[in-house]
């Protein structure tokens, strides 16, 4: 009852959108941008004429202008971010707002919906049920990739018989790369449906000189921040345990990193860092019971850890393994319970060696299931376990004095689906409204781009970016294929840097700093954003 209280509560709030994309009439300004020649050569039909990036600028209304009723498609793709649903609400009142025929359809459970022509029409009840709500279940979302030929015709015939001038895929590095897939084979069989990707995913690593941040991650970071804050006025109140914390966000460390700067915790890993020093499990291991050690000196038996969930596949061993196993796997068919000694035979004697010496429950998980884009799925690997059994072994064998009580926890699935924070929410709006308003200026195979995010909202400007420029060519089951690169933790940007600066302190001086809950109103911290904007340097 209170949280339908809370829930109505929210649904009334509408969402603040940048001046720029209030105004009736606006002129697109476009710009030629460059694209990498291997990327041209994979997508003829979007890179036949120059690339070019969209922006908007207000223009003098028109009265005679007549419009006509646009009808559009929507996806949830992947993992659940907080905002998603308001996307579609931002597409939906949009586009009654220029035409009050027109239709929005929502593809069911994932780019499934898509070629398998599961859709809903959304209307005025839906829409105002799920705006400013957490999760993804106004239509679901799945992992499923568009990526045999049948499926790609299908798509385009379900988006055909539906007559959309436009599918909007929300979704993550992945999914945007579908999307622009999608885009070039709709191109190439004149088929007028415009495709334009928006930026989601917690982990915080789709992210480049277009995209400031993907929606979902500051709600993640924040809810994942005000749990470690309880933890953390939990240990210094009882000074007797270790609570190590393992924290979503697949490779990139982002939120780990975000969460530590708002929380200062004993420590936090990050894995690139670990990666760019090679530092082995065993060093990782060493290095924490010597704080550990330390610690106890000063009287301390307490601390808070944080662990990138990614963490174990930036271990450079443990990334060599991986790397052989993806090789072998690619290459032999075995039965599940034949995996394990079949690979042992086939890796190298360090890889092997390795992989006898992990807990099974870990191993299993490096052996068996990939995601269908081919992610080893981390959020099954228990890091933080394997580091306090590591741990008390070490310091048993150091014949450690103090006491060692360790607790795990994990904080994944409850940051993803929580009610999007004011920022969530204006943003994801205005990611909707502009993808609308792509769409309506026939704009395909672009990323609905909202930035200058560390100003208030009614600053913040609106672009579409071909999402042929954020690209790479990667070998993938040992194929070159297009991808969005995953932006990693910049070692160099500032947030890294402060962090670097102040961990030692932190580590040994206690100074912990519980944020407390999400507030909806009030002033609002934005996430930081790229290069540390909006980052405050405060010193602690
Ligand atoms: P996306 O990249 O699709 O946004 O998903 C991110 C994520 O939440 C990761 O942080 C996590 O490792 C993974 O999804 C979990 O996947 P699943 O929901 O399939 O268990």
């Amino acid at each position: 009852i209170q949280s339908n209280n809370f829930h109505s509560l929210r649904t009334k709030y509408q969402p603040e959108l940048p001046q720029l994309l209030q105004l009736e009439e606006l002129d697109t300004k476009t710009e030629t941008i460059q694209v990498n020649p291997k990327i041209r050569e994979m997508f003829p039909f979007l890179c036949k004429d120059e690339v070019k990036a969209v922006t908007f600028q207000g223009a003098d209304a028109n009265e005679n202008l007549i419009r006509a009723p646009l009808r559009i498609g929507c996806v949830l793709s992947g993992g659940q971010a907080a905002g998603g649903h308001n996307v579609i609400v931002g597409i939906y009142e949009q586009i009654k707002r220029r035409h009050p025929n027109s239709q929005l359809f929502g593809f069911l459970k994932g780019p499934i919906g898509i070629y398998t022509g599961k859709y809903e029409e959304l209307k005025d009840d839906t829409i105002n049920y799920f705006k400013n709500r957490g999760g993804f279940d106004m239509i679901q979302s799945g992992r499923h990739k568009i990526e045999t030929e049948e499926q790609f015709k299908k798509s385009l015939q379900y988006c055909q018989l539906l007559k959309l001038d436009g599918l909007v895929v929300i979704g993550g590095d992945d999914s945007n790369t579908n999307a622009c897939l999608l885009a070039e084979y709709f191109l190439k069989n004149n088929c007028q449906t415009c495709v334009v990707g928006c930026p989601k995913t917690i982990d915080g690593d789709l992210k480049n000189e277009f995209v400031e941040v993907s929606f979902g991650f500051d709600t993640a970071c924040k809810t994942y921040s005000e749990l470690i804050g309880n933890i953390m006025l939990d240990t210094v109140s009882s000074k007797k345990y270790y609570h190590f914390i393992r924290l979503m966000g697949r490779s990139a460390s982002h939120i780990a990193l975000e969460c530590a700067l708002l929380t200062r915790p004993t420590w936090a890993y990050i894995g690139e860092e670990v990666e760019k020093n090679k530092t082995s499990l065993i060093q990782i291991v060493t290095q924490l019971s010597d704080l550990i050690e330390k610690r106890y000196k000063q009287n301390k038996n307490h601390g808070v850890i944080l662990v990138p969930e990614g963490l174990i596949e930036f271990i450079d061993e443990v990334k060599i393994l991986i790397k052989e196993i993806n090789q072998i796997l690619a290459s032999n068919k075995w039965e599940s319970d034949q995996v394990f000694d079949n690979i042992l035979t086939k890796l190298t004697p360090e890889s092997s060696k390795l992989l006898q010496f992990l807990p099974r429950s870990i191993s299993d998980q490096l052996l068996l299931d990939r995601d269908p884009h081919g992610n080893v799925q981390v959020a099954k690997i228990e890091t933080e376990k394997l580091l306090i059994e590591m741990v008390k072994a070490e310091l048993i064998r150091r014949k450690y004095a103090g006491k060692f009580s360790a607790i795990s926890h994990y904080y994944g699935y409850e940051g993803r689906c929580a009610f999007p924070t004011k920022f969530d929410c204006d943003y994801c709006y205005s990611l909707g409204v502009n993808a609308a308003i792509l769409i309506e200026n026939k704009f395909t195979g672009v990323m609905s781009c909202i930035r200058n995010l560390h100003q208030n909202p009614s600053e913040w400007n609106a672009a579409g970016f071909p999402l042929v420029t954020m690209m790479d060519v990667e070998t993938r089951k040992g194929k070159s294929v297009p991808v969005i690169k995953k932006a990693l933790v910049d070692l160099e940007g500032p947030l890294f840097k402060f962090y670097q600066l102040n961990r030692d302190k932190w580590a040994f001086h206690d100074y912990y700093h519980p944020v407390g809950p999400i507030q909806f109103e009030g002033d609002q911290v934005p996430p930081f954003l790229i290069n540390g904007k909006g980052f405050e340097f405060e010193e602690v």
